[in-house]
């Protein structure tokens, strides 16, 4: 049986939970991080040195890093339609994907740091509207591409990249972020959250009330 430690609000922790029910795989959950068990417990801090969730364990073979175990789930079940076995197709997936980890996760933490979780840390009104900005700027360079494809992130199919980037989309079109600059119009990000929705995976850990 799989085992996933990790809180539910996380995105990080749902893209891995959306992905499990994609494939059929049921697992334990375990809750851990801020709010609840922490990770600097040293018994985690020896899964996961990172002190982050989320971490999988598969008979002993423990995993960090969400996009790394996306990845490794979709190949052990041999899913090339989520993951595709020819070089050029798996690039354009895997390009999206480490996109979303670096560039575009990165531009909106700030502003949902404070904006959502209210963090003290995150309440200075110049660097909230700046990751604002840039959350847009990136929402926009997703809306070209959904134009493009007129379906999903890496082209007509969905695929490792609709869970990862599914998930941040969601985040953008709940997220407060109206009082500190005018969320952009995007039809095609709304109408891919539309496609995204016809899934029971998005419905139960994407849009289900969590920003
Ligand atoms: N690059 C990592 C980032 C993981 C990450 O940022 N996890 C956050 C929650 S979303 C975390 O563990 N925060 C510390 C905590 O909650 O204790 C991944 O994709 O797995």
């Amino acid at each position: 049986m799989l085992k996933l430690l990790g809180k539910s609000p996380s995105i990080n922790v749902r893209k891995v939970q959306w992905l499990c029910t994609e494939l059929g795989l049921s697992y334990e959950h375990e809750e851990w991080g801020a709010g609840y068990r922490s990770t600097q417990d040293p018994a985690f801090l020896a899964l996961n040195p990172n002190a982050m969730v989320p971490v999988l364990i598969d008979d002993g073979f423990v995993l960090w890093e969400s996009n790394t175990i996306c990845r490794y789930l979709a190949s052990r079940e041999q899913r090339h339609d989520l993951l595709p076995a020819t070089p050029r197709e798996r690039a354009r997936v895997e390009q999206w994907m480490d996109w979303q980890a670096g560039e575009f996760n990165n531009s909106w933490r700030y502003a949902f740091m404070g904006l959502v979780r209210q963090s003290p840390a995150h309440q200075d009104a110049a660097a909230c509207a700046a990751s604002v900005a840039n959350w847009n700027r990136h929402m926009q360079i997703l809306e070209g591409q959904l134009e493009r494809t007129g379906a999903y992130v890496a082209g007509a199919e969905f695929t490792l990249a609709d869970v990862v980037i599914g998930l941040s989309a969601q985040r953008w079109l709940v997220a407060p972020i109206d009082g500190v600059a005018p969320r952009p119009e995007l039809p095609a990000v709304r109408a891919y959250r539309d496609r995204l929705l016809e899934r029971p995976g998005f419905q139960q850990h994407g849009a289900n009330g969590q920003p």
